[in-house]
């Protein structure tokens, strides 16, 4: 098959709080795409260094790290044609307030008013992330 690519997925502290890891999954697997990995952690900050090392010295940098590490998490890595692209346009834009209606950021997300969006996913946003990526949430894959 062409283009069949795999893409890390992340549901959030707040997304996994809130119970939405069922429905973010519902979502990816409603869409076609397949689950071929799947685990509930808490991430370490060296996880989120590495995972976040693009946006290192940005002022949402420690808010995000800070965030990410305060609860568990869904990681996934999920596997079809051009899903890293289909799973972030069914996660929708980053600011929530900005999500179309119909993504998951739009349905399910909103601005809490801190310094970093909670904003319920993460997606690999190019097949180099998303090798690098799920290098540091799957190592055994
Ligand atoms: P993405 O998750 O849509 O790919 P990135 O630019 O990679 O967005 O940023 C990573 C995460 O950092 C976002 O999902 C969001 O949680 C947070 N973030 C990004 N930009 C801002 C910002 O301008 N203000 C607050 N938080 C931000
Ligand atoms: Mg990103």
């Amino acid at each position: 098959m062409t283009d069949t690519e795999r893409s890390l997925v992340i549901v959030k502290p707040d997304g996994y709080a809130r119970g939405l890891t069922g429905e973010v999954l519902r979502r990816i697997e409603a869409k076609g795409y397949t689950l071929v990995a799947l685990a509930v952690t808490t991430p370490t900050r060296e996880q989120l260094a590495a995972h976040y090392a693009e946006h290192e010295g940005k002022p949402f940098y420690e808010p995000l790290v800070e965030f990410m590490s305060s609860g568990a998490v869904t990681t996934a890595v999920i596997e079809g044609q051009e899903c890293i692209k289909g799973f972030r346009s069914l996660a929708g834009a980053t600011n929530p307030t900005d999500a179309a209606p119909g993504s998951i950021r739009g349905d399910l997300g909103r601005d809490w008013g801190e310094k970093v969006q909670k904003n319920i996913v993460h997606g690999s946003d190019s097949p180099e992330s998303a090798a690098r990526e799920i290098g540091i949430w799957f190592p055994g894959l």
